[in-house]
């Protein structure tokens, strides 16, 4: 009986082993061409007058994009952000540490993209879901 549980864990894990590299094989395929795709459409920035283009540079400074790299929702907002010309902090928190900690402490979820907004008294609001963050962008920095 014990050396069939044995069994049965052994092969649970070489299963979790394998698929686990799989995936890993995957994203290390992957990644590369998304990253490319990204290149690619890369679109043309908005252009501002100096004094107004400053004065967008300084409300970026209040915001942050939390993302994966290869993650297509981030992509589709970076992509906005670049289509508006909008200089924004960057945070990469795909990999356990205190970038994705300071995601889940603030946000509540380890889910990208997430923008924070935060305010000159230090608060912060976690903005999730791409089509709103792409919302948010456009109504706030969109020219008129
Ligand atoms: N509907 C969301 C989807 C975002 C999404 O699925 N993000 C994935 C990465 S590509 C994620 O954060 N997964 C981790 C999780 O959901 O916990 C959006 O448009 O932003």
């Amino acid at each position: 009986m014990h050396a069939q549980a044995g069994v049965a864990i052994y092969r649970k894990t070489i299963m979790k082993v394998v698929i686990r590299a799989f995936f890993k094989t995957l994203r290390l395929v992957i990644g590369p061409m998304i990253l490319l795709w990204e290149m690619i459409t890369r679109p043309k920035g908005v252009s501002r007058p100096a004094e107004e283009q400053g004065k967008v540079d300084r409300e970026c400074g209040m915001l942050a994009l939390y993302e994966f790299r290869t993650c297509p929702f981030c992509i589709k907002v970076r992509q906005e952000m670049r289509r508006l010309s909008l200089p924004i902090e960057r945070r990469d928190a795909q990999q356990p540490g205190s970038v994705r900690e300071e995601l889940v402490r603030g946000g509540g979820q380890a889910k990208v993209p997430c923008l924070r907004v935060s305010d000159k008294a230090g608060n912060s609001k976690w903005l999730y879901e791409s089509d709103e963050i792409i919302a948010y962008l456009r109504g706030r920095f969109a020219p008129q």
